[in-house]
């Protein structure tokens, strides 16, 4: 296993645990993701087999206290094992964020404490899986407009209407359900047969292909009344986005380390007009922008889990670093495609699946425009969303 890039020294700057952690990651996706990946992409399925694994590794509930059978681990330590997942694939960050970020951290914030005690460690050692049920079919970027509702009845909720888009959400065991109550946004659990409730999955992608996503349909759907979440207002999801957020902006940087080494080892040893294609200025000239990108980007990184472990990181900072590392990572899966040629289209390279997939990531947990806007926002004082 080769030493990452790591252009200004960086690894100084993480403890010896997280450097551990990480390279544990690194050398498991090395081990297990990277020769089969490929494969189940072009099948168009999740790789199953990895989620014990994935438990055993101890992936799922990185930050949550072990007395829930969580790791009890910092967020640096969390970021880092999300940026080697997505070294390997997009899917596999996917899974894990979903589960520790979307889904774990609600029920450990604002579910009751015998919902803690059910769900957690089952989440945890992988036996249970979760999904998070935000987006509709008319409302993405503005979730403040969902028409999904509950009704309160004499034993819990009525729930109706539909999600889209939902990573996990036939496979999954238990999903976190954004309804409106009294026209105001709270979270329910929604647990796998319930009546009333069913999540077929969504075929066609051409982005995400080891990824189950699915659409969540609520008939009449009844929900027990100690199944909703103790938060009110978009402020519930919307914080639950800013811990998967900040795992994406890792996770970024491990597709964009991905691409950038495979293009340049290849760059190495292909050879066109007698030379190796590594000698012309051109091809040099696109290694260094993905070389010059992802060391800035692991600098906003750094910072950022930083700031993540002092309970310090405000929701704009996070927006600006989903918003950059997601760019400069496609951008360096699309540079690199170009220095493969075109062996750049094949499996046997990792440059376009993680092309193809970047381009969810660039659209999930916000879009690039949304982020935008947020720090648009931020900085000038006016919205400019509508
Ligand atoms: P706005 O008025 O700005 O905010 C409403 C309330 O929320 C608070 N807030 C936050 N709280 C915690 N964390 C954050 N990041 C927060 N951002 C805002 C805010 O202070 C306010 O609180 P309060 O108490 O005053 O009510 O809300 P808005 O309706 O104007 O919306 C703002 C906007 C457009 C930025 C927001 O709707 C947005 O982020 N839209 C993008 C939607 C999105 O990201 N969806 C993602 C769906 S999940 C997903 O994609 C999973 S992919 C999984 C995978 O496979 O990895
Ligand atoms: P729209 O909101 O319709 O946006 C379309 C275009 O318009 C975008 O370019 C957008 O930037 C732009 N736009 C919208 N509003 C503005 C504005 N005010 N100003 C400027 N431009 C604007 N959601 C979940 O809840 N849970 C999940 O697990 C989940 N997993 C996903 C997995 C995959 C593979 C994908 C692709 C999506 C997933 N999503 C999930 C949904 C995702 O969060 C939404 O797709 C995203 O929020 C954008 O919504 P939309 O697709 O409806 O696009």
């Amino acid at each position: 296993m080769q030493k990452s890039l790591d252009y200004l020294n960086l690894d100084e700057l993480y403890s010896e645990e997280e450097i551990l952690f990480r390279d544990t990651v690194k050398s498991f996706v090395y081990d297990e993701v990277s020769p089969i990946i490929d494969e189940y992409y072009q099948k168009g399925i999740y790789p199953v087999e990895l989620t014990p694994k994935l438990a055993e590794l101890g992936i799922f509930g990185i930050t949550v206290p072990t007395e829930y059978g969580g790791a009890g681990a910092n967020y640096t330590m969390y970021g880092l094992a999300m940026q080697e997942l997505e070294r390997g694939d997009s899917a596999i960050r996917s899974f894990a964020s979903v589960q520790n970020s979307l889904v774990m951290y609600p029920i450990l914030k604002y579910a009751n404490e015998e919902l803690k005690s059910k769900w957690l460690p089952k989440l945890a050692n992988g036996t249970a899986i979760g999904c998070f049920g935000l987006t509709e079919p008319d409302y993405g970027s503005n979730p403040s407009g969902m028409i999904t509702n509950a009704v309160e009845t004499e034993s819990g909720y009525l729930l109706n209407g539909a999600k889209m888009w939902i990573t996990n959400g036939t496979v999954a065991d238990i999903a976190v359900v954004w309804a409106k109550l009294d026209g105001v946004v709270n979270g329910f659990l929604v647990e796998k047969g319930t009546k009333g409730f069913s999540a077929p999955e969504m075929k066609g992608k051409y982005s995400l292909r080891a990824s189950v996503t699915s659409e969540l349909i609520f008939q009449d759907c009844e929900i027990p009344k100690e199944n909703r979440l103790n938060v009110v207002g978009l402020r519930g999801p919307l914080s639950c986005l800013s811990q998967a957020r900040f795992g994406i902006a890792y996770g970024a940087v491990g597709a964009a380390l991905s691409v950038y080494e495979s293009a340049l080892e290849y760059s190495k040893t292909r050879i066109q007009f007698d030379k190796p294609i590594a000698s012309f200025q051109l091809v040099q000239q696109k290694l260094v922008y993905m070389m010059n990108e992802i060391t800035k980007a692991q600098l906003i990184n750094y910072r950022l889990g930083r700031l993540m472990d002092e309970q310090r990181a405000l929701p704009q900072q996070i927006s600006l670093a989903k918003r950059n590392n997601v760019e400069i990572a496609l951008e360096s899966a699309r540079l690199a495609r170009e220095i493969h040629g075109a062996n750049g289209i094949l499996g046997e390279y990792p440059v376009m699946r993680h092309a193809a997939n970047l381009e969810s990531v660039k659209t999930y947990e916000g879009t690039n425009d949304i982020h935008t806007l947020i720090l648009g926002q931020d900085i000038t004082g006016f919205s400019a969303f509508a």
